[in-house]
């Protein structure tokens, strides 16, 4: 018992080593506007996606097109794209055909999207914040590459480049996730909520990330107690 008490603040101690990629609590901020910066994220991705759920959280006063994740293989590079093209729609792209989505304009707060998609019935979902839209439909029997440069704070139109800086994105993005699967009902607002999610392909609690530029890993700023 003795040792065992002496050992648990080293271990603790290597577990804070290991985890500095956890990016809980914590955000990317894009300081510039227009930018060139953006964040490179790695995941091991062995087979085509059938099926996949990208979230991500973004807070930003832009009023100008963004892109908010950007996934390109060599033959695509909108394979998979979240875009904003202005403050009250987004755009969900795979394998370069895009659906439209009409939101309420922000209340310059915080916006949680989760875009899903499933080869098998083309079907694609999008949450803001916790609530589904109407569901749309797109690139049936399609298959997503998986050699892929996988970008936040840059569109690209080649792959790991081509970038447009009027399509760059400034503000502060958080809480970013991928998965290979179609997320339930339950798991999305979960994701929404920050609660506890599936293995993901890109976890933002264990997040491997090159930054390249003007982009900064700050705390989250909470605005009020509970939220
Ligand atoms: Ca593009």
């Amino acid at each position: 018992m003795g040792h065992l008490q002496l050992w648990l603040p080293v271990l603790a101690g290597l577990a804070g080593i290991l985890a500095q990629e956890d990016l809980y609590r914590k955000v990317f901020v894009f300081r510039k506007d227009p930018s060139d910066a953006y964040v490179v994220l790695r995941t091991r991705l062995e087979q085509p996606l059938h099926n996949f759920t990208v979230c991500l959280r973004s807070y930003t006063d832009l009023s100008r097109p963004h892109s908010l994740f950007s996934y390109a293989t060599k033959a695509q590079d909108n394979e998979i794209l979240l875009f904003k093209p202005k403050p009250e729609e987004y755009r969900f792209y795979v394998g370069g055909k895009f659906v439209t989505y009409r939101v309420p304009e922000g209340r310059r707060d915080w916006e949680h999207v989760c875009a899903s998609w499933e080869s098998a019935t083309g079907i694609a979902e999008f949450w803001l914040n916790g609530k589904p839209w109407p569901r749309k439909g797109l690139q049936r029997g399609y298959t997503v590459g998986a050699t892929a440069a996988i970008l936040l704070g840059q569109e690209q139109d080649s792959f790991g480049g081509g970038f447009d800086l009027y399509n760059s994105f400034s503000g502060e993005l958080t809480d970013v996730y991928l998965w290979d699967t179609g997320l339930s009902p339950d798991k999305m607002r979960a994701a929404f909520l920050s609660l506890r999610l599936p293995p993901a392909l890109l976890t933002w609690k264990s997040l491997s990330y090159e930054v390249k530029g003007d982009v900064v890993v700050k705390p989250r700023l909470r605005e009020a107690l509970g939220t």
